[in-house]
């Protein structure tokens, strides 16, 4: 089989956020379904749907209650084969987000589950007895609070990484693993084209549960419960008895994968994944007190994440490369200039993404340039992490206006605010209110908007999407970074046979020289032709003969 995932562009559609067809004010797969011909007018390659099953939305789908069922918020089985057909009579794949580490708890295995010590599907999660009056260990929650759960039908504790309705699976129980292969079965033979899978690196935990020094998320996963004992087992196992067996691709979500790591999950004898989201990057303004703790990083540190990855993969390995996603913010805000320079910066971010070695994946909205919002009512925030930080600020005391600044900058609810089509009523994302409120900027940020105006992100995205499909050399050619001490500018070759490219990227509002080592031909860029780098520029060069 052909590795065609590392050709594509992908592009994360939140379907919740996308378009509402029905007037509920909840995006959906029919709204998707009115959007094909947009999608395909974009050039990309594949779609990847954050979680579309029946969920009681504690975590927003990521808590699922039913595998084989669609929300029906979201529509039916029906709108969801019409979707995936017309993805592919456009030529466009589609991939489904697995989410096995954890299910609801209203989940039927684990309403089971909790009944009793006998229970048949006791064994699928993870119970243990209380130590001395307390849970089994003193770890936390990814979104605040303890990560067991006492229930006093059994007088036992459950263990859930995320929210209290996210409970662990047990991967120790072959029954879970056998119930996770026949669900990924069920989805392939469907017709879908992989899948991209939720912190895949979690599934097999430290079975002697030890406490930890320190509560910070990512300390906890990366010493505790990613990278467990077996992982490379359970990933493997789903490879043999079911993916190898389709022609499709697989992205894990890697939370405590460490760059070292990397290639035990994605090498090409391993048969385990084909690339992994490594997320070293996203948490590189995080704290020690996790990521409302927010500490300034400079384009270095984000050259030395990057590149040291690229470094440590090699020409073995391969992977994701992409800035924001539905958990953090909107790359123009985190990484760009989004006020002075927002167009500017977009369009260099996205030919950032566009000319690195790896398979690039966009945000919605990333191609119209949508950048973070900020509510002043902690009220319009709807994330289960924002609700669960307010409430503890409220408990603590502590000042809420700083955490409303902290929310505008870290929030999740900052890229899942409605997709912005026009300037009419809720951006043309719904006839009715929103389930949550849009971004004000819609009157000027938004599609139809950037339809119209020749020097849109939107149109300059289309015309990128077409120069990288164009030049082999951008998504085969190996990588160097050709200055990585500058503080502002990102420079770096890719090479492949006879063709060589360079791009030069400046990540900063200041009008810099070229620097000297520039040479070859210009061929695509985010301004006209000048002999300076402008704020936010991008250069690119062809120094093929
Ligand atoms: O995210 C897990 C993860 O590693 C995060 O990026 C985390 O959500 C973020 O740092 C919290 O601020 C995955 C999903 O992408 C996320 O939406 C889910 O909430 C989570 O797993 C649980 O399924
Ligand atoms: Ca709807």
């Amino acid at each position: 089989m052909q590795d065609w995932w590392k050709d594509i562009v992908m592009y994360q559609i939140y379907p919740r956020s996308f378009q509402d067809s029905n007037g509920d004010g909840i995006g959906d797969l029919r709204g998707i379904i009115n959007r094909l011909d947009y999608l395909e007018s974009l050039g990309i390659d594949l779609i990847w749907l954050s979680p579309i099953y029946q969920s009681p939305n504690d975590d927003n789908g990521y808590d699922i209650s039913n595998y084989y069922e669609i929300h029906p918020e979201f529509g039916t089985m029906q709108d969801f084969e019409e979707l995936l057909d017309g993805l592919h009579k456009r030529g466009m794949k589609l991939i489904m987000d697995l989410v096995v580490n954890h299910t609801s708890d209203e989940h039927l295995w684990f309403e089971e589950s909790r009944k009793s010590l006998n229970n048949p599907y006791r064994d699928y999660y993870i119970w243990k007895p209380g130590v001395n009056g307390g849970p089994p260990n003193n770890w936390m929650q990814w979104f605040g609070g303890e990560a067991w759960e006492y229930d006093e039908r059994t007088d036992e504790y459950y263990l859930h990484l995320f929210t209290v309705k996210q409970p662990d699976l047990n991967w120790e129980n072959p029954k879970v693993r056998k119930e996770v292969h026949e669900n990924l079965k069920f989805w392939l033979d469907k017709g879908i084209d992989g899948f991209r899978m939720d912190v895949i690196s979690l599934l097999s935990k430290q079975l002697d549960f030890p406490n930890s020094t320190s509560q910070n998320i990512h300390y906890l996963a990366e010493h505790h419960y990613a990278n467990g004992p077996r992982i490379h087992e359970f990933i493997n196992e789903m490879y043999e008895e079911v993916i190898q067996h389709y022609d499709v691709m697989t992205v894990g979500e890697g939370p405590g994968i460490t760059k070292e790591l990397a290639n035990l999950y994605i090498g090409k004898d391993r048969r385990e994944l084909n690339m992994i989201f490594q997320l070293d990057h996203m948490i590189i303004d995080h704290g020690s007190g996790g990521k409302f703790d927010i500490v300034d990083f400079k384009l270095t540190d984000l050259k030395q994440i990057l590149d040291g990855w690229e470094k440590a993969i090699g020409d073995e390995g391969w992977n994701n490369v992409f800035l924001d996603n539905h958990d953090f913010p909107r790359m123009v805000s985190r990484f760009g200039n989004d006020t002075t320079y927002r167009k500017a910066s977009a369009k260099m971010l996205n030919t950032f993404l566009l000319t690195q070695r790896g398979t690039p994946c966009i945000y919605m909205g990333s191609e119209i340039g949508m950048t973070n919002v900020a509510f002043d009512d902690p009220k319009d925030y709807k994330d289960v992490e924002a609700i669960n930080y307010f409430n503890s600020i409220k408990e603590n005391g502590e000042n809420m206006d700083k955490a409303l600044k902290n929310m505008h900058i870290q929030g999740r609810d900052n890229v899942r605010v409605p997709m912005q089509w026009n300037d009419q009523k809720h951006a043309g994302f719904s006839k009715e209110v929103p389930w949550i409120k849009v971004n004000p900027n819609y009157k000027s940020i938004n599609v139809s908007e950037a339809e119209n105006d020749e020097n849109s992100v939107l149109h300059y995205f289309r015309r990128l999407v077409q120069f990288r499909k164009a030049h082999e050399v951008l998504r085969k050619g190996n990588y160097q970074n050709l200055d990585p001490q500058h503080e502002q500018i990102y420079a770096y070759r890719r090479e492949y046979n006879n063709n060589k490219m360079m791009v030069i990227c400046n990540f900063s509002d200041d009008y810099l020289s070229l620097p000297t080592y520039v040479n070859g031909r210009y061929v695509f860029g985010n301004y006209d032709r000048e002999d300076s780098l402008r704020p936010w520029e991008v250069k690119v060069y062809d120094l093929s003969e």
